[in-house]
This record gives C-alpha cells, structure tokens and sequence, in this order.
C-alpha cells in the first residue's frame, strides 16, 4: 500500500525544457489539476487544495526565482501512460513498476474507471504513470467518458505503453479503438505483451505482429504478475523520458488522496464478491472520513441504479453488506495503519451511467460532446 498519498504540488524555478514562462505556467496547472481531489469535499478531508499549497509554495519559491538548478540537466521526468484494452493487466503493471497496490486489480474487464497516477523516482529519474481506463467500442455514456479519459491521458503523454494480452481475442474493433486513440497523442510507443507466463509461442507472436503495425519503437514480453522482463521494459521507458526536474518529491507514489483508494478497495470489493450486474452498476464514494477516538470512522455510500440491486447489494438480513464490508474494512485498515469503523450505505441513483452530471458529482470526467445532454 502506498508509503505516502497526499496531492502535493512543489512549484519549481522555470526549468530549462519550457520554452516560455506561459508553457511553464500551463505546466504546473495541469499538475495542480490532476492533483485536484476526485470529489470536490475532499478539500475538506487532509489534503490542502492545490491553489492553496501553489500560494504557499509560490511565497517561497516564486516562478521568477532564479536560484539555479545545477543538477537540472541530469534529472529527467515525464508521463508514461499506459494504454490497451480491459484486463490486459494495465493495474498489475502500474503496482509492479511502483511497488505498491496503488490499482485494484480483479479478473473482471473493466475495472479501473479513474485514471490513476503512480509515480516511481529513482536518483535520477521521475517516471509518472497514468492508467487509463480500459479501451473499447464506446456504449454509452460511461463508456464515451471513460474513453474520453484515455484519450485525453495519451495526448500528454511523453511515452505511451501499449499493452496487449495474448490470452484475449481482441477484436478487431478494439484494436482499431486503441489505434485511433495513440493516433491523438505525440509520444514515442513502447510495445508489451503481458502474461507470457501462461501463452503460447503462437499467441505472442500474434500481439507482436499487431505491435509492429503500430510501429512501436520497441517491444517487450513481460509477466506482470511474475515480475520478469520489466527492468529493461523500465530502462528503456527511463531512457526516453524528457531532461526537466521532478515535478513530485521523491518519497511521493501516488496523487490520489487517501479517500479514493477507501473508496477504490470497497469498489474491488464488490467486484471480486458480486456477479457481472452489481459490479458494473456499482460506484463509492466516501461521504466522512474522521479520526473519532482510537478508529477512523468512514462512512462510503455505494450508488447503485436501481433498487434490484441495492437488495442484491444488501443480501437477506444484511448478510451480503456485513461480509462485504468486512472484506473492505480489513484491506483500508491494512493501508490505513489504524483501526478503521466502516459505515456503509447503499442508495439508488437512479441510471447514474447515463447522466452526464452525475458522472462528474462521482468523479468520472466527461467528454464535452456529453457536457450539454
Ligand atoms: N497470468 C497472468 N495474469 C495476469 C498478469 N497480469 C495481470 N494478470 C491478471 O489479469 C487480470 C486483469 O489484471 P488487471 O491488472 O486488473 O488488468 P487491467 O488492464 O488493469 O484491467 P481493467 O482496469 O479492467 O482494464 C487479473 O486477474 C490479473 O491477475 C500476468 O502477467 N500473468
Ligand atoms: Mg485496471
């Protein structure tokens, strides 16, 4: 679990790579946004917001401060988004090049709908990596949003990975998706194809083929969930990213607040307990967080779309609830570090995935096609 989350923002002296004050200026906004808590009451949770800690860092190192960076030109930093379709094991990938469980990882397809930020610094190096949602044909208006995400992920991306799974057949349509969404961004492409634990020769040979027509500038076979292949997969990626300052400090591996991974292990929760309809139907969010005497006291309301499955949710006499929310409560303990009282409520909303608006209220940006419907 993640050493240290919090949403900090360092503003650095204008570094050498922008051009101009205004590149720069854009720069640290688009950090400062996505350092922007999911949902707008996280501000009231640990967290300072972003305009506040740019206020105070600018008191102390303001963006005309000329202090010289001497070792600029030897550290470098960029984004490293991770592309592909569902359950490829983008999740597993972003934990193993991070160290940590930052992403929930299940066996469903389509379980990561947020993107995700990991970051992994060494000396020299500060790679930030993006998950994105897994890629599909769109089919609705989650589907659109969740792509819209993706999208928007590999436009700022210095190097894009693509991730493909010799255990799946993907379809045609998925492969022309995810060609049309690197088309958008500028970064160089690195190739892999994961679990080769469990393929075939025959199998690998089919993702690579599909690799080469994307024409990566490389590609690797690696097993997430085995760890092997990825230190020259690492390397490489290290290599290619922009000279420029680290944008995080060093000891930070993630951007998310702590409310969104207790509200993420609630949502693997319900994946890993519940059958295909609940799962996809199903969005958390953490309505209080609160230290109150020796727990953590968490109130997460489950939103669901209709009341079938806020009773399937719930199970007879609460049994399904009390053993879900027990699985949870043991995993945001362990990354807590203290006792945690878990309050979980279950509430219709009804057809959440279809309203533009209600997407946005849970954290799920929408592309601006949707904005208006
Ligand atoms: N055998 C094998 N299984 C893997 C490997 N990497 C991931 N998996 C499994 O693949 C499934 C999906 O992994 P995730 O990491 O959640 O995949 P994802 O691409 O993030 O999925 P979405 O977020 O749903 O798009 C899980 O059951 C993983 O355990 C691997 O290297 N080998
Ligand atoms: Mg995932």
């Amino acid at each position: 679990m993640p050493s240290k989350v919090t949403g900090q923002v360092r503003l650095f002296a204008a570094p050498e790579r922008f051009s101009s004050r205004t590149t720069y200026f854009l720069k640290i906004l688009v950090v400062s946004l996505r350092a922007t808590p999911i949902f707008p009451h996280w501000n009231r949770g640990r967290l300072v917001s972003p305009l506040q800690l740019a206020r105070r860092e600018t008191k102390r190192c303001p963006l005309t401060d000329p202090t010289p960076h001497d070792d600029l030109a030897e550290t470098s930093c960029g984004y490293v988004t991770l592309l592909g379709a569902p359950n490829v094991g983008k999740s597993t990938l972003l934990n193993a090049f991070v160290g940590q469980d930052l992403s929930i990882v299940t066996s469903k397809a389509q379980t990561t709908w947020h993107r995700i930020t990991g970051i992994r610094t060494t000396a020299r190096c500060q790679a930030i990596f993006l998950h994105t949602p897994g890629i599909l044909p769109p089919r609705g208006l989650l589907h659109r949003s969740l792509l819209f995400s993706a999208e928007e992920a590999v436009k700022e991306a210095d190097v894009v990975v693509v991730i493909c799974d010799p255990l799946q057949n993907t379809g045609n349509a998925e492969r022309k998706q995810i060609e049309g969404i690197l088309a958008l961004g500028s970064g160089m492409r690195i190739g892999v194809v994961n679990k080769v634990d469990a393929s075939d020769p025959g199998r690998i040979e089919r993702e690579r083929a599909w690799l080469d027509q994307l024409r990566v500038a490389s590609a690797y076979l690696v097993s997430a969930t085995h760890r092997t292949g990825l230190e020259p997969l690492v390397e490489e990626l290290e290599r290619n990213l922009p000279e420029g300052p680290f944008l995080y400090p060093g000891d930070e591996v993630a951007t998310a607040p702590e409310r969104f991974f207790v509200s993420e292990m609630v949502r693997e929760a319900i994946f890993e307990q519940f059958r295909e309809e609940v799962p996809y139907a199903s969005i958390c969010r953490v309505e209080d967080f609160r230290e109150s005497g020796e727990r953590t006291y968490i109130q997460v309301t489950i939103y669901v779309e209709r009341s079938s499955q806020k009773g399937i949710l719930i199970g007879d006499g609460g049994a399904s609830i009390r053993s879900l929310g027990t699985i949870a409560r043991k995993r945001i303990q362990r990354f807590l570090g203290c006792p945690v009282y878990l309050d979980l409520w279950v509430k219709v909303l009804p057809n959440w995935r279809r309203k533009p608006e209600q997407l946005r209220r849970l954290g799920i940006p929408v592309a601006h096609d949707d904005r208006a419907r």
